[in-house]
This record gives C-alpha cells, sequence and structure tokens, in this order.
C-alpha cells in the first residue's frame, strides 16, 4: 500500500526494481549490514518475467525461480509492490538522493540503484491511428496476467522481432485468421526447447564452480569454446557441419559461433546468413512468402536473432497471411482494423509486438536529477554517457545496473547482473570501511570509456544495423551502439582493475577526504589489444635477443601467415640502379585503365634499418596504391648490420632521383613525385627529402612518414611509457641503432632527421600512434617542420602501436587510419585521375 509519509523515510540505499537485479542487489546489501527499500512498479517479483507472459514466453518457471528466490531469503519484507519511483533529486548539501513515488512517498537515502531493466520500457506504438481501434489491444510486454482466448477472431500481430515470432505460432492456433504485419523480416532458428542437454549437466554436475566461474570469464556470459575457424577459408563440408550443428543445437551463442570471423567480416557472415535463409526457404512452401520472410537488410547477428517454435511453418496454414510492410505500409490503424497502401483489414484483435525504448527508456523515465539539477534525460540527449556502464558524472552514488556501456543484453543477463551487483557491493563495502561518503565518475574516465565501447562496437558489423542496439527502432533516439560488445569477461577485467587501482577513474569523498585518481581504464583499441595478446601467447623470442639473420627469418614465417592485402591493378618486380649495385623494386599499379599515367610513390619498408624487405610491407604497399590511385613503387634498400650508415639513406635518395628521372617507364605524371616510408623507412624517406631539397631536385610534392624514427634521443616521455609491452620496445629500437650507425653519427640529419635543415621541404603527413616509443618524436618532427613554414598533417593512431596500424586485413581498427594517409597522399597531387600519356 503506498501511504503519504509526512516526515520522510531514511534509508542507506534505495533501489528501483525486483527484477534478478533488484533481488540480488538487495540480498547483497543486506549482507552489508546497509538499510534498503526496494521499490517495484509491480505487483510481484520478477521484472522482465512479470510482465512479459505473451503466448511463447518461457517465463513461467523462471518467475516461479525467482518467487522461490525471494521467498527463501524473505526479501519481499524489504520491497514494496506497486511502487513507481516518479523522480529523485540529488541534494547536495545532504549528499542524499531525494526519492518521490506515485504514491506520494518521500524517501531520503545515501545511495540510489537503477535495477530498472534493459528491456523493460514498452516502445510506444508509432502508428498513425494507433488510439482508434474499437477491439482488443494487446502488447506483448503488457499481457494480461489471466491470459487471452483468441479463439475463433480475426487477429492482427504487429512486428516480427523475438515476442512476435514466439507468440505467432501460438496464436495461430487460436486465431480463425491471423495477419503478420512484418516491416523487417529476422532471423530465427529453432529453440528446440526441453531438457538441458546431458554434456552440459554432466558438467554441472561434477564441478559446479567451475562451470560458473567459466560462464563468468567467458565472452558472452555461457561457457562454450570460441571457434578459431574462419568463414573464409573453411571447406564447404566444414563450413555445412558447423552450420548444421549449431542449428540443430538451438542455441544463441552456438550459431554466433559459427565462424570467428562472422561478426566482423561480411563475407563469413553471409556465408551464416545465406544457409538460414536457405533453411527458411525449404520450410515455407510458398516461394513469394518464403522470400518476404528472409531477411537481406542486415548483418546476421547485427540484430537480436530469435529463437522459435515452429515459426516459419506457420505460414504454411492457409488462415495465416504475411503483409510485408515494405511493400505495403500501414497507412492507418482503423476503428475496425489495419489499412495498408494496398488494403484494408478488418480484425477483432490487435497484437503490439513492436519492441522496447531499450537499455535507456526506463533509467530517463525515472526522471532523475544530478549535482546541477541536470537531468540524465538532458545529460543523455545525443545518446548515453556511462563510465563501465554503472555510473555516469554529475550524478553521485547514483549506480545503473546492467545500464548501457555494459554487456548486459549481449550476454546472459544474470552472470552479467550477478557481476554488476557485486561490483557495486564492493564499492559500498569499501566506502563504508573508508570512511566515505560520496562516489561519482570523472568526466575523463567517462569519455574514455564511452569511446572504448564504440571502438569496440565499431570493429564489428553491428553499428550498421537499424537495430535497438543502435537505438534506430525509436523514432528521434540518438543512433549510439548502446551495450558493450567486448565481451563479459573483457568488462569484468577492466571492472576489477578499476576496482585495484583504488577506484581509477572515480572521485571519492567523505568528511575531510577528497580523492581521486584519475585517468583512463582502456585507452588501446580491442583489435590491437587482440593482437598483443595473441602475440604473448605465441611466446616469439624477443627480436633484439636474435641475431639479424634469425630475426629475419623468424619474420619472414610470421608475414606468411598474414591475410594479403587488397587487389591491385597490376604488381611487377624490377631493380634499380643503386649507388652501389642494384637495388630491388615492387611496383604496385592500381586497378583501373593500366596504360594512364599515375602520380608515384616511392615506399620505404620498415624494420629498423637491419629487418623488412619487399614481401614484409606488401599488404600495407597494396593498401596505400589502392586508397590513393598512385602507382606505388617500394624499393629495397641496402641493410645493416652488413651496410651501415648512411648506405640505406643514400639508396632511398638515388631511387627517388631515378624514379623522378624514369616517371613515366614506371607509370608515373612526371614531376608527381612523393615519398613514403614506415618506421625505419619513414626515418629513410624524410632524409631523402632533405637530401633531395639540398641537391636541387628532384621535386617532391609529399612526405607520408608513419611512425617514423626521426632522432636517436631514446628520452622522450613515449620511451618510458611505450618501450616495454608494445613490440617495438626500448630495446629493440636501441638494437637496431647498434647495427645501423656509431653512436657518433646518431646525430647526423641523415641518421637523425629531426636535426636537419627543415626549410623549403614537402608538405607532410605524419602518423604516430599512441602506444609507439616514437610517438614523440614524430609529434616533434611535425612540430619543428610546422615551425619551419612546411605544411604538416598530424594523424594520431589512436590506441595503436608502432606496428598496427599496418596490420592491413588484422588490425580492423587501423582502416580508418590508413583511409585518413590515403587521403593525405592524394592531396599530396593535382589529381590521382589516370593522365593521357603523350609520348
Ligand atoms: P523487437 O526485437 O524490437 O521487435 C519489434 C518488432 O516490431 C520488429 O519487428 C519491428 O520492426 C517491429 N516494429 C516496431 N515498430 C513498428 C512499427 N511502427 N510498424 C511496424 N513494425 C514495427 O522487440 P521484441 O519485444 O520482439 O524483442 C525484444 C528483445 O527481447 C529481443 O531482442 C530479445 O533480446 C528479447 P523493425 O525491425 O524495427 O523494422
Amino acid at each position: 500500500m503506498n501511504k503519504p509519509a509526512s516526515v520522510p523515510e531514511q534509508f542507506d540505499v534505495v533501489v528501483a526494481g525486483a527484477g534478478f537485479s533488484g533481488l540480488y542487489m538487495l540480498y547483497r546489501l543486506r549482507q552489508l549490514g546497509l538499510s534498503v527499500k526496494v521499490l517495484e512498479s509491480a505487483g510481484d517479483v520478477g521484472g522482465t518475467w512479470y510482465w512479459n507472459r505473451y503466448p511463447g514466453a518461457r517465463q513461467p518457471e523462471i518467475l516461479e525461480y525467482l518467487r522461490f528466490v525471494a521467498d527463501r531469503h524473505g526479501l519481499p519484507s524489504d520491497i514494496e509492490f506497486s511502487a513507481t519511483v516518479t523522480s529523485a533529486r540529488w541534494d547536495e548539501p545532504e549528499k542524499r538522493w531525494r526519492i518521490t513515488t506515485d504514491g506520494g512517498q518521500e524517501i531520503r537515502c545515501r545511495y540510489y540503484i537503477m535495477a530498472t531493466g534493459c528491456l523493460s520500457m514498452p516502445k510506444s506504438p508509432d502508428i498513425e491511428g494507433a488510439g482508434r481501434f474499437a477491439g482488443q489491444v494487446y502488447f506483448t510486454s503488457r499481457w494480461p496476467h489471466e491470459g487471452v482466448d483468441l479463439t475463433g477472431q480475426r487477429v492482427a500481430v504487429i512486428g516480427t522481432g523475438s515476442s512476435g515470432i514466439q507468440s505467432i505460432p501460438l496464436i495461430a492456433r487460436q486465431a480463425s485468421q491471423l495477419a503478420v504485419f512484418q516491416r523487417t523480416p529476422n532471423f530465427s532458428i529453432p529453440a528446440h526447447n526441453g531438457p538441458a542437454p546431458a554434456d552440459r549437466l554432466e558438467r554441472l554436475a561434477e564441478d559446479r564452480d567451475e562451470y560458473r566461474d567459466a560462464a563468468r570469464w567467458s565472452r558472452g556470459g555461457v561457457p562454450i569454446d570460441p571457434t578459431d575457424i574462419l568463414g573464409g577459408t573453411a571447406s564447404e563440408a566444414v563450413r555445412r557441419e558447423r552450420f548444421e550443428a549449431a542449428w540443430e543445437q538451438g542455441e544463441l551463442f552456438g550459431i554466433l559461433n559459427v565462424f570467428a570471423d562472422q561478426g566482423v567480416n561480411p563475407a563469413a557472415n553471409d556465408i551464416v546468413a545465406e544457409m538460414i535463409r536457405e533453411k527458411i526457404r525449404s520450410i515455407v512452401t510458398d516461394p513469394g512468402i518464403a522470400e518476404a520472410l528472409c531477411p537481406k537488410d542486415h548483418y546476421f547477428g547485427t540484430k537480436r536473432p530469435c529463437l522459435d517454435t515452429g515459426y516459419f511453418e506457420t505460414y504454411d496454414l492457409p488462415h495465416v497471411q504475411l503483409v510485408d510492410l515494405r511493400k505495403q505500409p500501414i497507412v492507418s490503424i482503423t476503428e475496425e482494423g489495419i489499412e495498408t497502401a494496398d488494403e484494408s483489414f478488418g480484425f477483432d484483435a490487435i497484437v503490439y509486438a513492436t519492441g522496447f525504448d531499450a537499455m535507456t527508456g526506463a533509467l530517463v523515465a525515472a526522471d532523475a536529477a544530478g549535482r546541477d539539477g541536470v537531468s540524465l534525460k538532458e545529460k543523455w540527449a545525443a545518446g548515453p554517457s556511462t563510465y563501465l556502464g554503472l555510473m555516469t558524472t554529475g550524478f553521485p552514488n547514483f549506480f545503473m545496473l546492467t545500464g548501457p556501456g555494459s554487456p548486459s543484453v549481449l550476454s546472459n543477463m544474470t552472470v552479467s547482473i550477478e557481476q554488476h551487483v557485486d561490483w557495486v557491493a564492493g564499492c559500498l563495502e569499501n566506502m563504508r570501511d573508508e570512511g566515505l561518503e560520496t562516489i561519482e565518475p570523472t568526466a575523463l574516465a567517462e569519455a574514455g570509456w564511452n569511446q572504448h565501447v564504440q571502438d569496440c562496437a565499431a570493429i564489428t558489423l553491428h553499428p550498421t544495423a537499424n537495430s535497438w542496439y543502435m537505438g534506430a527502432n525509436v523514432p528521434g533516439k540518438p543512433r549510439v551502439f548502446l551495450p558493450y560488445i567486448g565481451g563479459v569477461n573483457a568488462y569484468r577485467q577492466a571492472c576489477d582493475e578499476v576496482a585495484a587501482q583504488g577506484y581509477l577513474g572515480f572521485r571519492l569523498t567523505g568528511p575531510g577526504e577528497d580523492r581521486c585518481r584519475d585517468g583512463v581504464i582502456r585507452r588501446m583499441q580491442p583489435d590491437v589489444a587482440m593482437v598483443l595478446e595473441f602475440m604473448a601467447a605465441a611466446g616469439m623470442p624477443p627480436l633484439e635477443t636474435l641475431s639479424a639473420a634469425d630475426a629475419r627469418a623468424l619474420l619472414a614465417v610470421t608475414a606468411e601467415a598474414r591475410p594479403p592485402g587488397p587487389e591491385v591493378g597490376e604488381v611487377t618486380d624490377g631493380v634499380i640502379p643503386g649507388p652501389s649495385g642494384h637495388l630491388p623494386y615492387r611496383l604496385y599499379r592500381p586497378a583501373g585503365p593500366s596504360e594512364g599515367l599515375r602520380p608515384l610513390v616511392m615506399y620505404f619498408h620498415g624494420g629498423g634499418w637491419v629487418l623488412g624487405n619487399l614481401d614484409s610491407d606488401d599488404p600495407l604497399c597494396r593498401d596505400l596504391c589502392a586508397r590513393s590511385g598512385a602507382v606505388v613503387v617500394s624499393v629495397n634498400y641496402r641493410h645493416a648490420p652488413e651496410v651501415r650508415f648512411p648506405a640505406a639513406a643514400l639508396d632511398a635518395f638515388a631511387a627517388v632521383q631515378w624514379a623522378d628521372a624514369n616517371a613515366i617507364e614506371l607509370g608515373g605524371i612526371p614531376g608527381q613525385l612523393a615519398v613514403a616510408g614506415w618506421s625505419a623507412g619513414a626515418n629513410v624517406a624524410a632524409v631523402a627529402c632533405q637530401l633531395a631539397r639540398g641537391a636541387e631536385g628532384p621535386h617532391i610534392s609529399g612526405q607520408l612518414l608513419v611512425c617514423p624514427v626521426v632522432d636517436s634521443d631514446m628520452t622522450r616521455p613515449s620511451y618510458t611509457e611505450n618501450g616495454d609491452g608494445y613490440i617495438l620496445t626500448t630495446a629493440l629500437m636501441r638494437w637496431f641503432w647498434d647495427h645501423y650507425a656509431d653512436p657518433a653519427d646518431r646525430g647526423d640529419p641523415r641518421a637523425a632527421p629531426l636535426h636537419g635543415n627543415l626549410e623549403g621541404l614537402p608538405e607532410a603527413c605524419i602518423v604516430t600512434a599512441d602506444f609507439d616509443p616514437l610517438r614523440d618524436e614524430g609529434v616533434a618532427y611535425a612540430r619543428a617542420l610546422e615551425a619551419a613554414g612546411v605544411p604538416v598533417r598530424l594523424v594520431r593512431a589512436r590506441g595503436h602501436t608502432h606496428t598496427s596500424v599496418t596490420m592491413v586485413g588484422v588490425v580492423i581498427s587501423g582502416a580508418p587510419v590508413r583511409a585518413e594517409i590515403g587521403e593525405a597522399l592524394r592531396n599530396f597531387f593535382p589529381s590521382a585521375e589516370p593522365q593521357e600519356h603523350v609520348s
């Protein structure tokens, strides 16, 4: 019963919601001896499982279980049912939240925890005339608890997400006529509901703790073995076998794990998608209806795949009709039924299975305003912003369970809920023990986390879909990827590290206390981090412990396993007359007319003047060629220790002179010549520009320097920060320098171009990577060039290492950086269009 109270009640904590997360939160807070009030809109525990009782929802057992848990621990005595939070205000002087409910109650509390669920705020029907229908209206998300008898009725179902797909076969059993209004066909696989598989039960019985621990440290919160089979390279037989097994198993994480790359690689994704479409065509007899049911506008898994029982089979029933809204959109709901562009339908009942304002809807609706009176709705107008999906700046002591920016809906919710609740409980325990009163994330930590969440999504196919993950199902909702897709395991690791580092990125205050260890918990691109982990696990010996010959042999082996890089028009090998002997080169001509002339880019590979060759940078050269539209000529200069400083730089200069003199034979437009290089190759490219300027020729249009070596000073901060653990180490850089140049020569501008005269040099594009020891010297060179009047475009490869931007086809997050490089190269020249060759 809600009774207006004149004196506000006081609690340590108010929790909104009594579903899985609210119940477990209550249990843990009680253990800490904190006073708690749970406010729940519904008349009972259960959350999602209380509300979603549509036909086919597998909810009764789960709801029963939650009731059992609540009763066993006597939880209901701290829960107020039928009480909805209508507003929450942070009282800064009191350092408390003031909560009001729809019953007029006011409650004060130190901590306010939103356990309001991710799919709990139904989307209001955004269809013209929705209020006009005179018959029965039902929402799958608010299905009457006493059930609905649709026997003999003419029924419409609008929506073919999970709720529609699960309820349609059962509604079809009762209805005399059923019309399904489908806007977007969805991927669905048979659920094969029944007893849990014997092997899983055995594993649980053998060692329950091990099973649960494996779930906690898995990607999706379900302990499965992630495959390493790639869709592109698997044989047809393997593809078929893996797909059929997943189809038979009927589990979401199985069908999402047919290939390791189906979530990131369109070609691999399409193999799975097409196999599902084949299944649909084999089930549905009418080919036209089958085709209309085949999803084709999004990659498989980028919208939540559905699990069904006899869904596609339903369309073979004579009284079931599919209305394809792509062909005949709804014009209006009328008093009698639904009018589309082509037809008028009469119904006795309309069922809306139109989904939810997911992940943010319930949080925003509860009208919380933080320290400066700014509401969550205002703060999140352009999309949610959280730290770890748990808290948000400006809202002290305000926690969200499974909020945006946490794995939540992409994972086994219960596993994610437990992790969140345990983390919050640990945090509050720590605050109590340390005598602290408030906790709030910093702006820096929050911005860093938001960036990481988006970085994780950006390497997948997810952002391409109009899904509720992207907020795309609610008109006007900002298009932002809402959950964290980096994995339950990676997420748990990040949360644990934050706590272990004294609550990194949080400001904590208490009487006489104001502490903050500010920082960003994840700055590295997620795929770069994966490559580092993979390399660490492979246990490669540090290159600097090897001889030059052994290091070269090792790199040759690893190069063989790489993807080849993009197709280009033509690749030819040749030799250049160098200052002392021939230098091999490889020429990459862009696709397109072969006879036209193009701008010419002389490219020099990386490898610390010791390693590398025409093969080592082959994928990168292809990529540069394809992106820039220029002819790229990769030159293999002489290497140390066999031939030391300044041979590499002199070779590079000679190659540039030769290319200028022979531009037309190379397919280059005379006078449109740029240089490019990566690492030590960027060093010799930069030196070649200085030598060309000194020798008054040839004219160089631009210099692209990717993570260049431009100085021998190894004391800059980037050496301290990144000198170990990111592939190019301080020790390896020292090894390179020792092989290449005597200490006395290392200040020579032909070894350290930063020390040269920089006036009159060609315009530059310099790429620096965050986790590169050479980062700061690259920035220093850019600044010095600018000071000398040279136009510079400085490209920051955010979250990258010295090598990762060059890993074409491996590190997906490098592609946008290389797109920028390609644009810079094109801008060096008046036009990248092939020019007619008039001899
Ligand atoms: P979903 O998955 O959001 O599905 C809603 C469906 O309703 C989907 O097919 C929508 O088409 C359709 N829809 C929504 N608005 C309209 C309008 N205005 N006109 C026509 N069709 C519309 O919600 P569910 O409840 O099925 O499932 C939610 C989650 O619960 C599910 O993903 C699982 O995680 C469990 P659209 O695709 O937007 O074109």
